[in-house]
């Protein structure tokens, strides 16, 4: 560790004179008591635990049932990402589409410029060099993150390689991301998150919320990243990678994406039900996935996280033993329930309902009191390595050759349990036009269908439209495609009860898929693509009749018909950038629907 007393770069462990500057013109701007430059070192975790234990800012766990776990209650004002708040700052309003925000980026850096101005006076600037990627992958991109919060640095720690080994890999290289964080005054009327796609630069001030302010996941691995991918012919998505092992030793790769909080961390993670022997599921990445054609044609995907960020309500031994596993140490908790014992509860946790507890606000809760617990987006970060079923894979600088993509989105109706494209231009079709019922991941109102592209939406750093050019284009450097699934695992029925079991029984759907791509099972054609024959999928073991196997696989046209009106708005939304490619898929469709 090297730090000094004053805010002056002067013993820094780095000589890479822009990185030096760069920091040095930050401090000047924020006026930090003290610069800390982190170097990832245990030594180093455990110093900041015992100061942030010490301001207040993490809560010692009972160690004995949870070692090396802490919780942190932010504040109440700012529990979730703020799309409403987050720019994409292009030279030209164009540039950044009509699905995103936009500022001047010189409106930008003055306005920032000002709430940065000093804020860091008393404060403390931590200098978080970090990796997004495998150490040593060509695909692996450096950022650097000087944050005012001591709950950041110590977070960055867990989701990416960070510190030495970071600034080791960058040397004298100028090639890094430049992001400036501080929390401000927490006041959600001088929030901003902006990108400077053209910079490589992020500025956050204001939140102190993970998707927010952890600016190598949302900002540099999706946004910035989406936008270098367009720039470098490569794909940033938001994408879980697992690998699925048949009981003959065959490991399929597959990369799904699923809108914030459907489930993605559930799906890598999954545990197949008793009837699978011979099966495993093991985790690449649960978020975010960087994809390029490799030499051998193929499309390679690497996960740039170390770690899980993930959502806490709802995770149990049934819905995700592994990540259950995961959380059992080395774990930061945001946002959940603290019980008498020291130990951390939250809604649809396995055993009791504790009879009290402090909630997520630090205020005394008791069952049946009106008030959850924990906030429905409360969030644990844990180490990648905790995961029982981590890959061996999940390091490989050369990342996976993924053989499926599957596009699914949290729908009560209109789409089916699970089909295929006919091709890489329809499931490409089949990305763009889904939509997902909105969740707390993000502040506004939950439960309303939006179109996601590619689950995307709130994570494109460029135009929507010519994002999905790119994907189009993506055809011409993959000589071996992988094929293209749509699933929806939320169908509801007429009592709004869901019809498909979900979770680990996801399997028997993966199954399918695995046997589509090596080609062992035939399929049946509808309007919308391929669907299971009657009996493909395998429901042995399960209790789910035939009406209910129907209810979720059935495709009603009158639901299509609205689908497609809606579908049109957002194509018109992105006028002559709507791509010419889906515009006909979207023709080919209605004139299958006979609309
Ligand atoms: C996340 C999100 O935190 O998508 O991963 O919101
Ligand atoms: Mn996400």
């Amino acid at each position: 560790m090297a730090s000094t007393q004053m805010a002056s770069v002067g013993n820094a462990p780095t000589k890479n004179q822009t990185l030096l500057q760069w920091v040095n013109r930050c401090a000047r701007m924020t006026q930090p008591d003290r610069i800390v430059w982190c170097d990832g070192s245990e030594e180093e975790k455990k110093r900041l635990t015992e100061q942030a234990v010490k301001e207040g800012i993490l809560i010692p766990l009972n160690q004995e049932k949870r070692p090396g776990c802490y919780l942190h209650r932010s504040n109440p004002n700012d529990v979730a990402r703020v799309e409403h708040l987050t720019f994409i700052c292009t030279p030209n309003k164009t540039d950044a589409g009509p699905t995103n925000n936009w500022m001047d980026p010189e409106e930008a850096y003055t306005k920032l410029g000002q709430l940065f101005d000093g804020c860091m006076k008393g404060r403390t600037m931590y200098v978080v060099p970090y990796v997004m990627g495998p150490l040593g992958s060509p695909y692996a991109k450096i950022g650097v993150e000087l944050t005012d919060s001591i709950y950041v640095a110590l977070n960055m720690r867990i989701m990416t390689r960070m510190g030495k080994p970071a600034l080791d890999m960058l040397g004298e290289s100028e090639d890094f991301n430049r992001g400036l964080h501080s929390t401000g005054d927490v006041n959600p009327d001088r929030r901003y998150i902006c990108h400077f796609p053209h910079d490589n630069t992020i500025w956050s001030f204001g939140s102190g919320y993970g998707g927010n302010v952890l600016l190598g996941k949302k900002c540099l691995a999706l946004r910035i990243g989406s936008y270098l991918g367009r720039e470098e012919g490569w794909m940033a998505e938001h994408m879980l990678i697992l690998g699925v092992t048949n009981p003959e030793g065959v490991t399929t790769y597959v990369a799904a994406a699923f809108p914030s909080a459907c489930g993605k961390t559930n799906f890598a993670m999954m545990i197949p039900p008793g009837e699978y022997k011979g099966w495993k599921v093991e985790t690449v990445g649960d978020d975010i996935a960087w994809m390029r054609p490799g030499p051998d044609g193929r499309l390679y995907a690497i996960n740039p996280e170390a770690g899980y960020f993930g959502v806490v309500p709802g995770t149990n031994n049934k819905t995700n033993p592994n990540a259950m596993a995961t959380i059992a140490k080395d774990t930061l908790f945001t946002n959940v329930g603290l019980t008498p014992d020291g130990d951390v509860w939250w809604e649809g946790k396995d055993g009791e309902v504790p009879s009290e507890l402090i909630d997520w606000q630090g205020k005394p809760w008791k069952p049946g009191n009106g008030e959850k617990a924990a906030h429905p987006n409360s969030r644990f970060t844990a180490p990648m390595t905790n995961n029982p079923a981590i890959s061996s894979k999940a390091n490989d600088p050369q990342g996976v050759p993924i053989s499926a993509i599957i596009f699914g989105g949290r729908r009560s109706n209109t789409v089916p349990l699970v089909l295929q494209a006919f091709n890489w231009t329809h499931g490409v079709f089949l990305g763009a036009t889904m939509g997902s019922e909105t969740t707390a991941a993000a502040t506004g109102k939950v439960g309303v269908v939006r179109r996601d592209p590619m689950a995307m939406l709130p994570f494109c750093g460029y135009h929507m439209g010519d994002y999905l050019q790119h994907w189009l284009d993506m055809q011409k450097s993959i000589t071996h495609l992988p094929k293209i699934f749509q699933v929806n695992w939320f169908r509801q029925d007429k009592n709004g009860k869901f019809v498909w079991p979900g979770f680990g029984d996801n399997m028997r759907v993966l199954e399918w898929i695995v046997n589509r791509v090596q080609g062992r099972v035939p399929t049946q054609e509808t309007l919308l693509g391929w669907v299971p024959r009657n009996g493909d999928i395998n429901t042995k073991g399960l209790d789910i009749s035939p009406d209910t196997m129907a209810e979720a696989t059935s495709i009603k046209e009158d639901e299509w018909k609205a689908e497609l009106k809606s579908q049109e708005v957002f194509f018109e939304q992105l006028g002559t950038k709507a791509p010419e490619a889906l515009m006909l898929q979207r023709k080919l469709l209605i004139s299958r629907l006979g609309s």
